[in-house]
């Protein structure tokens, strides 16, 4: 069964099936809830401190950050050519494209739901030519979710419009729910190298065994997100394709008192793991060139 119904301003598209349960908002097409008869709370954390309110990202979820992701001036130079900061004519002034991108708080338009015997589909693309003159026409964007009771499937995918080579960056910034962060970890990434994005000169450093979490973590992992989320609700199995970086962030107790949509001690219920090609993973596209990432997410 499918419904529309609304949170505050927000429209959320509402999925029931005996095995399973989604709530996907229109604005950004961020999967906000997902649950399964034999695990029936919220896989995904969503901060309570939540306004819903138009053009204001949610916190939580699966927020979808694209054709940026991350701060503007630490993409590389060819994201940055192609999505080139707007120059105000009278006073010259440059105005970077925001952080993560704006497909995160515009609205998708849904394309489809279908049932299937043992799963549901839920499709949604973005209008980019309505959206902005530096965007118009350039890329095609849609997304599509796969719900079973094993969990759920993402599926980005952009499309080169334009008549040049075109780069961009992205993620799948989940949210992940747990009852305690300092008894959750990560495995997946042992010895693998990470960007240490709170040191000065964004540091490359080793992962030593698996992710803990007892301080502000916010590292790119120079790998897709194959990992294992242990928590003391659950262990979830993530897997992804074309996806050649993961961030993994906890913004621990300082950051958390400054961010907005999130409660002070909303760190110890969270851990972000994020399907990404960020940094120099970003994605180059021919023109007609499509790439899609891809994640999954399993319950053992
Ligand atoms: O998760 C990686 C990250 O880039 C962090 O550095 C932090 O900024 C987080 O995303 C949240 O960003 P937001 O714009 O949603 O507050």
């Amino acid at each position: 069964m499918k419904t529309i119904n609304r949170i505050n301003s927000l429209d959320v598209l509402a999925i029931e099936h005996r095995d399973f349960k989604a709530k996907i908002l229109l604005q950004g097409a961020q999967l906000i809830d997902f649950s399964t008869a034999e695990h029936p709370n919220n896989w995904l954390f969503v901060s309570s401190a939540n306004e819903y309110i138009s053009g204001k990202p949610i916190r939580g979820g699966v927020p979808i950050c694209w054709p940026i992701f991350g701060a503007f001036d630490k993409n590389p130079v060819a994201v940055q050519s192609s999505f080139p900061a707007k120059v105000n004519p009278e006073t010259l002034e440059k105005t970077p494209p925001e952080n993560h991108g704006f497909a995160r708080h515009s609205i998708w338009q849904l394309d489809d739901v279908k049932e299937h015997p043992d799963s549901m589909t839920a499709a949604l693309s973005l209008d980019i030519a309505d959206l902005s003159e530096l965007y118009g026409n350039k890329l095609n964007v849609k997304v599509l979710f796969t719900f079973s009771k094993s969990g759920f499937n993402i599926e980005l995918t952009t499309t080169n419009n334009d008549s040049k080579t075109l780069t961009f960056s992205q993620a799948l910034h989940t949210y992940f729910s747990t009852s305690n962060i300092q008894q959750s970890s990560i495995t997946g990434f042992e010895n693998q190298n990470y960007v240490d994005a709170l040191t000065a000169d964004w540091e490359t450093k080793k992962q030593n065994g698996k992710i803990n979490f007892s301080e502000d973590v916010d590292r790119i992992y120079k790998l897709g997100s194959n990992c294992i989320i242990n928590t003391p609700d659950s262990a979830l199995t993530l897997s992804a394709q074309n996806s050649n970086s993961t961030v993994v962030w906890n913004p621990w107790i300082a950051k958390s008192q400054r961010l907005s949509q999130f409660n002070d001690d909303d760190y110890l219920k969270m851990l972000c793991v994020e399907t990404a090609n960020a940094l120099d993973d970003a994605v180059t596209l021919e023109p007609r060139q499509t790439h899609t990432l891809r994640l999954s997410v399993t319950q053992n």
